[in-house]
């Protein structure tokens, strides 16, 4: 059979089912240039997995949507079909598999993100009170960032990540967007995303609509099915059972998932992945559930520590990361792979001993002050990147830029606009590009330009605790200025010693809102 005959006789199908000819030709030369297209091959490779009913609580079947049944119905159709009709290829197919499984010259990636875990929580960077071996192990032989920062708050930090874009740009439509995972697999990556998402879940923001072959996670936060309202209460008193977020497997909706299995599930699944695709490129983007609030740790780690359920909590996921870590020594990749793990962002040390500390800097999550968006970052490639302690300024956007280069794909034009390539930082200790950062909480806070940074608006937290009643914004008129490289707890304003400073920044945080509300670059 020729490739025209297999379109004819899908397009003959197709035009029962109301689809596009030109859509099932793309797809059925997706299929035919096999290498070219590792998202057919992965989903066919993980559609198969199963997982345990104790996984969850819940009734897995009723908890599909009817969507969910359509789509996945199509996409068996659709598969079931397309190895029907190319039984014939075998030899074109086999020739594509065994291309793939070259060795391959570029590393695996897997980019680990905390959620809410402060610039204080971790010993290597400075805890006294959590026990985090395996990232402090991983933070001595590689290079660990000081100054480095996200958003101050969880989806406008994923979204930057993602695309490369300031998230507080005007328009930014993360659908228009290529993200990192598209990027990657349109290199031959294969791609997952492992945990919260946090993007949408709508037709083009779905996390497979967002170049990852295969996902397994939450939709968002894991308070989001719970106790209502948000408060310290509901963290001290609701059971575990009271919270009732739900797993995802691509678009399906497997049950509920208890929140203390929530780091043990990814940690499980991502090590099944690594040894699965151990023998070509893959980008694992395991973004836990945890720290955030409610905290829960399962029961091989409950009062386990000496700070309490957080403390816990911390200490699984720093198992987690000694798990992953030793699945790559036994696959024999750990040298192929390069590692990160970071936070989207700051401590919410408001909600006390269920939140983290982002000690010594002040404030936390949701504010503009250092300890909103200045998080933990470790980047780990053994034989790779020589260990060191950075102090370079370095945003999260960047990772889009450096992933690219260690790919050794080109960022395309008018893509990832806010993000420098620190790759050279990482192997060779050159410099961060990067001098300036915007600080928001939906509205612009502050401004930072190399030493200095000034505020604008500031805010303590973003809403009272023991109430849920959301707390204002103070607008600073005149506004603050600190010397971050001398004072970085931000206690000392001198502003009035240096009106010259106050004046250049104010101009430079208004042409920077500027940018980002006209597509420019401000840094
Ligand atoms: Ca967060």
């Amino acid at each position: 059979m020729t490739q025209s005959e297999l379109v004819s006789i899908i397009s003959a199908f197709a035009g029962e089912g109301k689809m596009s000819v030109d859509k099932i030709v793309i797809s059925i030369q997706g299929f035919w240039v096999f290498k070219e297209k590792p998202f057919f091959r992965e989903q066919l490779r993980e559609t198969d997995q199963k997982f345990p009913k104790e996984w969850f609580t819940g009734d897995c079947k009723s908890s599909r949507t009817n969507t969910d049944s359509i789509t996945i119905m199509k996409k068996k159709i659709w598969i079931t079909m397309l190895f029907a009709l190319t039984s014939g290829f075998a030899n074109e197919v086999e020739a594509g598999i065994a291309v793939s499984n070259a060795e391959p010259s570029k590393p695996n990636i897997i980019l680990i993100m905390a959620d809410d875990l402060g610039y204080g929580d971790l010993g290597c960077y400075g805890s006294k009170f959590n026990s985090t071996p395996h990232i402090d192990r991983m933070a001595e032989q590689g290079v660990r960032l000081m100054d480095f920062h996200a958003a101050s708050w969880c989806a406008p930090s994923r979204c930057g990540l993602m695309t490369g874009f300031q998230a507080n740009r005007r328009g930014l439509n993360l659908a228009k967007r290529i993200t990192v995972a598209e990027m990657l697999r349109n290199d031959d990556y294969s791609t997952a995303l492992i945990g919260k998402w946090h993007l949408g879940m709508t037709k083009g923001l779905h996390p497979l609509d967002q170049g990852f072959d295969y996902w397994f996670g939450t939709k968002g936060s894991n308070d989001w099915d719970g106790p209502n309202p948000i408060i310290y209460d509901a963290f001290k008193n609701a059971p575990e059972s009271a919270w009732k977020t739900p797993l995802y497997k691509d678009r399906e909706r497997l049950g509920i998932c208890p929140q203390s299995q929530f780091t043990k599930r990814y940690t499980q699944e991502t090590v099944r992945l690594i040894k699965r695709h151990k023998d070509k490129p893959f980008f694992i983007y395991l973004a836990h559930n945890m720290p955030h609030v409610p905290v829960f740790a399962s029961d091989a780690f409950k009062g386990k520590s000496r700070n309490g359920v957080y403390g816990d909590v911390l200490m699984e996921l720093d198992w987690s990361i000694g798990k992953i870590i030793d699945a790559l020594k036994e696959t024999g990749i750990d040298k192929k792979t390069l590692v990160i793990f970071m936070s989207d962002n700051g401590p919410w040390t408001m909600f006390q001993e269920f939140g983290g500390v982002a000690n010594p800097l002040k404030g936390e999550k949701g504010t503009g002050w250092e300890g909103g968006g200045r998080v933990p970052c470790i980047f780990y490639w053994p034989d790779k990147i020589s260990p060191s302690v950075n102090e370079d300024l370095i945003v999260n956007t960047d990772l889009y830029a450096t992933l690219a280069s260690f790919a050794g794909v080109k960022v395309q034009d008018g893509e990832a606009i806010d993000s420098h390539d620190i790759s050279n930082l990482l192997l060779s200790g050159a410099s961060s590009s990067r001098k300036k950062h915007i600080y928001f909480h939906h509205q612009p806070m502050a401004w930072r330009n190399g030493d200095y940074k000034i505020h604008f608006q500031t805010s303590d937290r973003i809403r009272n605790p023991e109430t849920g009643a959301m707390e204002g914004k103070v607008v600073q008129d005149p506004p603050l200025l600190f010397d971050i490289s001398r004072d970085i707890q931000e206690s000392k304003n001198i502003a009035s010693e240096y009106p010259d400073i106050v004046q250049r920044m104010t101009g430079e945080f208004n042409n920077a809102i500027e940018a980002l509300n006209n597509g420019g670059i401000y840094d």
